[in-house]
């Protein structure tokens, strides 16, 4: 039987069982085509950083005594579409087999189904054996119960006995969230970018030379994500020695002065599947006993890998379908212009942009209570900002990005992912950041020229959606303060608001 094996760009798992043994019957096949580059308009690094990961991993395959066939961006006989250069490989090598690894993607995975169905040769999905859970295991999990993260993860934290003890979890609680939400005040300093800059300055030319698309700065010369597995460890071993015990006390903090912070920058290497997410349980795990580090600090970043991670994947597959259109508050404004250019007056916002667009990233906190905030509260068309985010992060791919634009975010599933919508005032953002001191706004004020768009936008936001969220339990406090507030109060707030959303442009 002569197999033909598709590796698809986030599918750079070498530990695969795939690649055990070397088998002379067996070609890879990987391919850079227009269909995976134009689907959304991506920032130029999350190109450069897939293309320059896919190719390093093909090299990789080689050295290991794999046949890999590698189509490049500019091969003259790239049909840059998976369907049309795989049937034209079947052709021309006489394949009898075609096998790949199940993809992340509902889209990728309806066009292989068809593809592989309409097939004249015999055809196999696998696993992509990364997970740690199956597709289908939190919607078998929670059956018709409430979608809970906190449930799934001490499920599985039960499971493969993650800080568990005698059937107990270590330090007597499963969760040490409340410890874990300091603002960061330059002490202790920030670690340095320790990352190696890698130069694929040739790469990037060749993307542009096929007139890509892109947006953001490319930095071609000096790419910092890890794009192969040493790397990818070298990044993850740097921050659980030396980052980690901080991780916990500043994972909500947000600072000008240093982007990054204590966050971990390895969602790139895990979504491509440079490193798996148990190994990096494991490794945390370790790094615990070797330093004695904060069992806050370690429970909340392995909460994040085998909790949210694992909890959004099953959330993605379940709904999908559905989150394609959700909008539960009917939100319809256009994305401000400045979302690709970072040019609002508003500090916070223009700050989580920038950092975006420099560096295909921002950290949880930002894309969550800023730039998302802002989007929900300003009405945002959800999808749109969906969009926005899956082209613009080094670690965006639908399955990851969708559930948490449009659940975690935007709410935009009426709550069936997060039992709150995630908005705040400036208070929030002014206790959780250094932003606000440099803001052409004022954080204190709700009404007048210079009022903080967050403040009135907030109150706004609760006022418009009374009917949809009033009965939300978690929101009893918001609704008796909005109860208690003087009719003609309410009224000078949706004054403001109502002129912040219709110079949206301008802010
Ligand atoms: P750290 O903060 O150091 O966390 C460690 C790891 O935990 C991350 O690498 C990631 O793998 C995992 N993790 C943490 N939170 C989440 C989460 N909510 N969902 C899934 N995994 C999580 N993450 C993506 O990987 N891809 C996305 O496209 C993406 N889009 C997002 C969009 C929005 C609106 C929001 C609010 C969050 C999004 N996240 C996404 C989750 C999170 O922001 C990123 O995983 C994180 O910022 C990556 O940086 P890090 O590796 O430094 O993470
Ligand atoms: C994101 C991406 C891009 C930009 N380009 C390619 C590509 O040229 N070839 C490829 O195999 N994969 C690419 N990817 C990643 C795919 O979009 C990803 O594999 C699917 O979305 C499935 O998750
Ligand atoms: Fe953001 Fe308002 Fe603070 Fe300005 S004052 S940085 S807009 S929260």
């Amino acid at each position: 039987m002569k197999t033909l094996r598709l590796i698809l760009g986030d599918q750079l798992n070498v530990q695969h069982s795939w690649f055990n043994q070397v088998n002379p019957q067996v070609i890879y096949v990987m391919m850079e085509v227009r269909s995976e580059t134009d689907y959304v308009l991506h920032h130029a690094q999350k190109i450069i950083a897939i293309f320059a990961a896919m190719r390093d991993f093909s090299e990789q395959l080689k050295q290991l005594g794999h046949q890999v066939i590698y189509i490049a961006i500019d091969d003259a006989d790239n049909q840059h579409d998976f369907a049309k250069n795989l049937t034209r490989l079947i052709t021309q090598l006489a394949i009898t087999h075609l096998e790949m690894q199940a993809p992340d993607e509902l889209r990728v995975n309806q066009l292989f189904e068809q593809f592989c169905a309409a097939l004249p040769i015999t055809s196999t999905i696998v696993d992509s054996e990364h997970f740690i859970t199956q597709r289908d295991e939190a919607a078998q999990f929670f059956g018709k119960r409430k979608w809970l993260m906190e449930s799934f993860y001490r499920y599985l934290r039960n499971k493969h006995q993650v800080l568990m003890q005698d059937n107990k979890p270590v330090g007597g609680a499963w969760n040490f969230d409340k410890q874990n939400r300091k603002p960061w005040r330059g002490n202790p300093v920030a670690p340095e970018d320790q990352r190696k800059k890698h130069d694929h300055s040739q790469l990037w030319q060749s993307i542009q030379m096929q007139n890509i698309a892109s947006f953001g700065q490319a930095h071609a010369h000096e790419i910092a994500w890890p794009v192969n597995r040493q790397q990818a460890l070298q990044q993850l071993d740097y921050f659980l020695h030396h980052v980690l015990v901080y991780f916990g006390d500043f994972q909500d903090a947000m600072s000008k002065q240093q982007p990054r912070l204590f966050h971990a920058l390895i969602s790139f290497a895990l979504n491509v599947k440079l490193i798996s997410p148990m190994e990096v349980v494991k490794r945390t795990e370790i790094a615990w006993q070797q330093h004695q580090l904060p069992l806050a600090a370690v429970e909340g970043f392995i909460r994040q890998i085998l909790g949210w991670r694992e909890y959004i994947r099953g959330y993605y597959w379940q709904h999908a379908q559905q989150l394609q259109q959700v909008n539960f508050f009917h939100h319809q404004r256009k994305l401000p212009q400045w979302f690709w250019t970072g040019k609002t007056h508003m500090a916070c916002v223009k700050y989580c942009l920038e950092d975006s667009l420099e560096n295909a990233y921002a950290h949880h906190i930002q894309r969550l209570m800023v730039i998302g905030n802002f989007a929900l509260l300003a009405g945002i068309q959800p999808q749109q900002l969906h969009q926005w985010y899956l082209g613009i992060y080094i670690d965006a791919f639908e399955w990851v990005e969708m559930p948490n634009t449009l659940g975690m975010s935007q709410y935009a599933d009426g709550g069936q992912l997060a039992s709150k919508p995630y908005v705040s005032s400036a208070n929030y953002i002014d206790k959780m950041s250094d932003y606000c001191h440099s803001c052409h706004y004022d954080k204190k004020i709700k009404i007048g020229e210079r009022a903080c768009p967050f403040n009135s936008l907030y109150w706004d936001f609760y006022m418009r959606h009374a009917d949809k969220l009033q009965s939300n339990i978690r929101l009893s406090i918001v609704y008796q303060q909005i109860r208690k507030m003087p009719a003609e109060q309410k009224q000078a707030i949706a004054q403001q608001a109502n002129k912040y959303l219709d110079n949206l442009e301008n802010l």
